[in-house]
């Protein structure tokens, strides 16, 4: 199956589509660091303090939800460790960082803007220019090596006097704020991105009610009705932003975010599988709304059954169906197990979200997350089986411990396999029909860990000198993988 070789690489039968988009992602609240620099206000992320490595597999803090006590502390705390403040100095170093990528051959590089860049508040009357310049220099420097910017509008963060002030998203107000936000940016950088994403992860508002950073509970106890409110906030604002990105242009292209979790049912018991209808219905209600444009009835009914009210204006249904997505992107990293009766189950482990049943198929990662390369092309087939349109998978990783060796060198043999086996598995997919348009491993350059706060939990190709209390030099190096990656983008997926 060999086929030719070029420039020393041999090139097999084995070829992604022309014009894949491979690449890497990042997130301003874990990598652009600078907190207080260039007028930027605080964000919810800043508030995020760091796990201690014998609490990594509790989830608790990930989890717990945000309160104003806790922001309020936070903000005005200048002891605590809250790495995200600091992150990867992404900031400084964003030249230096995209001629890695370049290196590596990127075609697109997935970043986010930090909302309170560009408005220090979140209701400021004027955007910050210092801030718009930023991300103007940023994306200037990716068109000097034809690299295609993706842009999340929304990840993990938001101005913290949105938090304070309004609650956070619950509050309908806050469409407003967000729109005229993405307007800003849309309109600024509309010859200059062609690829948007709305909300990162846009179903874990509810369970990440910290690290999210979307929703503040003043009585520090979740509410469901509060949290569906936001989301529903959150996808009328999301087709507003793709509306207006249409009208400036209907060349730019809007996607979804959705943190997949594909859940197997533990035996052949139709209650078991019923479990898994259960899951996919909680995970895909997202996606099924912002690709579909309408509330499927499956939710209806759990509202119902749950007391969840949630308040749809006028005109705000029709907003939905009249601007769905243009494409579904979604980051992935493991699957999980669903049992009717959980008492049943055998032993369990930790995943990024919660705990659950370990899939004795599966080996974990060091922080408990099932690895699954199979399961993302089951994944990449249901989901496209279901939509019929563009996917991109915009994450996906291996967190580890990573070791310099005295010669400065990092051998990640263990991350160059984990993505080898997904990519194959990517491959097999294509093959099998999926329209798939690229693919963005996480933190491409080692960032600070969105759920335990960690510099540790590396998942890069480039390493950065930095240790989770944040002493280090912050130099880049490229680990072993770095290269390996780069011959995948130089044969176009032929080597794997
Ligand atoms: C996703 C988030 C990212 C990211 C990633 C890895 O859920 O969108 O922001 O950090 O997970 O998670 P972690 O950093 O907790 O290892």
């Amino acid at each position: 199956r060999i086929r030719r070789k070029e420039s020393g690489f041999i090139m097999t039968d084995k070829q992604f589509p022309k014009g894949f988009l491979w690449g890497g992602a990042t997130a301003a609240n874990q990598f652009e660091g600078a907190w207080n620099e260039g007028g930027r206000g605080p964000a919810t992320s800043d508030t995020a303090i760091a796990v201690k490595p014998e609490d990594r597999k509790n989830m608790e803090e990930f989890a717990a939800p945000m309160t104003r006590e806790k922001v309020e502390f936070a903000i005005n705390d200048t002891e605590g460790l809250y790495p995200k403040r600091w992150g990867s100095d992404f900031y400084h170093r964003y030249k230096e960082d995209i001629a890695l990528y370049a290196e590596m051959g990127f075609k697109t590089f997935r970043l986010s803007i930090a909302w309170s860049r560009i408005f220090p508040n979140g209701d400021d009357a004027q955007p910050n220019e210092e801030g718009l310049q930023f991300y103007d220099n940023v994306f200037d420097e990716c068109a000097k090596y034809g690299i295609e910017p993706l842009v999340t509008l929304s990840h993990y963060e938001t101005p913290v006097g949105i938090a304070l002030n309004y609650g956070g998203w619950k509050n309908r107000k806050v469409i407003d704020l967000f729109v005229n936000y993405a307007r800003t940016v849309l309109t600024r950088y509309q010859d200059k991105v062609k690829y948007w994403l709305t909300f990162n992860e846009i179903n874990i508002m509810g369970i990440s009610g910290y690290v999210g950073g979307a929703l503040l509970f003043e009585d520090g106890k979740q509410n469901l009705s509060d949290m569906y409110q936001a989301v529903h906030h959150q996808f009328v604002a999301s087709s507003l932003a793709t509306k207006i990105a249409h009208e400036l242009n209907p060349e730019l292209k809007v996607g979804m975010m959705l943190a997949r979790m594909q859940a197997y049912p533990a035996t052949p018991n139709p209650a078991d599988v019923m479990e898994e209808i259960k899951r996919d219905h909680e995970n895909l209600f997202f996606s099924d709304v912002q690709v579909r444009g309408k509330y499927p009835a499956y939710t209806k009914r759990f509202f119902k059954e749950n007391g969840i009210e949630v308040i749809f204006e006028e005109g705000d249904l029709e907003i939905i169906a009249q601007y769905p997505v243009d494409f579904m992107s979604f980051s992935y990293y493991m699957s999980s197990v669903a049992r009717h009766n959980p008492e049943a189950g055998g032993e369990s482990t930790a995943g990024n979200f919660s705990l659950g049943e370990a899939n004795p198929y599966l080996e974990a990662s060091d922080w408990g997350w099932q690895i699954d390369p199979i399961g993302l092309r089951i994944t990449l087939n249901n989901l496209y089986d279901r939509y019929q349109i563009p996917l991109f998978i915009v994450e996906n990783g291996l967190g580890a411990l990573d070791t310099v060796e005295e010669d400065g060198s990092i051998h990640d043999s263990y991350r160059i396999d984990y993505l080898k086996a997904h990519i194959e598995q990517m491959y097999e997919a294509i093959e099998d029909g999926v329209e798939l348009m690229g693919y963005t491993p996480w933190g491409c350059t080692d960032l600070v860990s969105a759920s335990t706060s960690e510099m540790s939990k590396r998942y890069g190709f480039v390493y950065v000198d930095a240790d989770d209390e944040g002493n280090g030099t912050f130099d880049r190096s490229r680990k072993d993988s770095f290269f390996w990656y780069q011959d995948v983008i130089k044969t176009n997926g032929g080597n794997i």
